[in-house]
């Protein structure tokens, strides 16, 4: 091992950036956002990573960074052993208010290895894609991914999005977002209204955006039966159906009926749950995230995983800066079978709000350029970081919770699944 690059410093950033009264099966998400900024540090030298900003997560981040100090940033191996050894006895699956859950151990060790290669790559002058196998992409596609929205947060004048609360917004949507970005696929955030209403609006986009993939995602609150008649309704329609239905059985069961493959990022969210989704062919499309799959390498573990048992490959996102942006499109860029436009939450941010200096990430006809400068080929912006961060202390928000936050206005709105 080389003794160059040792951890000398690690520093945890929360932050929190607007976000818009976006509807999904669990609530409506809140005005802000939350992130954590991990800086690694070594020979004048930082690397960057981002991950979920929610104070359980932070707590975690902060004990393994105290323990990671010393370490070398290319023994990405010692890291991870690292957080195992920390993690042993948490039982929790890190879900804190989000409809994904995964392994803890992945979860924190993840913003830390992006961060060693991030640092890696800037010590050898190469970018992250590069140390990944080399990019097979130049520019990674992403879809429109739609919500049903309100106009604005209550008590708050309309965002520049506006209300989509019915098929004709959700085009309406879709128009603009596309016009603005050039997306070629389109998801849409389903398991807010009863499926009927849902199954009208894929129909909607199929007319006013002929031959665009399209997906629809309703978190799993339908009930098999539900999910093989919406199947039905969509043939010929859906590029894939995501999340129909909760668990690897349910999964299974509408994938016996279904024409179209079925993708997921609840179903199967770690690697200790594909031996049993392979067996009963639940799923045909895995929503990587290298958040939650254990950072880039670990995540393209995946990828030769499913290339290996005829499984494709797409990406799942949360609500997330340029970090992250950037660490999903070196990963996407250098990972052959990562080839479905990936799902990003970009477009629901504000414009202006974000740690790294603007004009690194060049978004070009429905995707984001691969950056070929060193590393992830972003830097830190001190005094948008300090803005972030001053906002996270203002806004009191310490987790995401989208269930609490609808039932202060819907005060019997329940989460319960599977709802229809
Ligand atoms: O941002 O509301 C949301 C999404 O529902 C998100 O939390 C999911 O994790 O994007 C996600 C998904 O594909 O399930
Ligand atoms: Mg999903």
């Amino acid at each position: 091992m080389s003794q160059r690059g040792k951890i000398q410093d690690v520093r945890i950033t929360p932050v929190a950036f607007h976000d818009m009264p976006l509807l999904n099966s669990v609530g409506v998400h809140e005005p802000y956002a939350l992130r954590s900024i991990i800086e690694v540090m070594t020979e004048g030298a930082y690397g960057l990573g981002e991950t979920y900003g929610n104070s359980e997560h932070l707590d975690r981040l902060q004990k393994a960074a105290e323990r990671i100090k010393g370490l070398f940033i290319y023994d990405t191996n010692a890291l991870h052993r690292v957080c195992t050894e920390l993690l042993a006895d948490d039982g929790s699956t890190g879900g804190d208010g989000m409809v994904t859950t995964a392994s803890v151990v992945d979860k924190v060790f993840s913003p830390f290895e992006v961060a060693c290669l991030d640092l890696q790559g800037k010590l050898a002058g190469v970018p992250v894609s590069d140390l990944l196998g080399g990019r097979v992409r130049e520019n990674v596609q992403y879809s429109a991914y739609l919500f049903y929205k309100w106009p604005g947060h209550p008590g708050e004048p309309d965002d520049e999005y506006g209300e989509a609360l019915d098929p004709a917004g959700v085009v309406k949507q879709a128009q603009k977002i596309i016009a603005e970005y050039g997306f070629k696929a389109i998801k849409l955030k389903g398991g807010v209204f009863p499926p009927a209403q849902e199954v009208e609006a894929i129909k909607a986009l199929h007319e006013a955006f002929p031959g665009v993939p399209l997906r629809l995602d309703p978190n799993a609150v339908w009930t098999v039966e539900t999910s093989q008649w919406v199947a039905k309704e969509l043939d010929g329609i859906l590029e894939y159906l995501e999340d129909p239905a909760a668990e690897i059985e349910g999964m299974a069961a509408v994938a016996k009926e279904a024409s179209m493959p079925l993708a997921t990022n609840m179903a199967v969210v770690a690697f200790a749950h594909l031996p049993p989704s392979i067996l009963q062919n639940a799923v045909q499309v895995i929503l990587s995230d290298h958040h939650f799959w254990g950072g880039l390498r670990r995540s393209q573990t995946l990828a030769a995983i499913c290339a290996t048992w005829g499984m494709r490959l797409s990406m799942h996102s949360n609500s997330h800066l340029g970090i992250s942006l950037a660490a999903m499109t070196h990963l996407a860029a250098a990972t052959p079978n990562l080839d479905y436009a990936c799902d990003t939450h970009w477009p629901w941010k504000r414009r202006d709000e974000d740690v790294i200096i603007d004009g690194a990430l060049k978004w070009v006809d429905g995707g984001v350029n691969v950056p070929t400068a060193p590393g992830l080929g972003v830097e830190l912006d001190r005094d948008k970081l300090a803005r972030l961060h001053q906002q996270y202390l203002d806004c009191g928000l310490r987790k995401r919770d989208d269930t609490t936050y609808m039932k202060k206005f819907q005060p019997d709105f329940s989460a319960h699944i599977p709802r229809w």
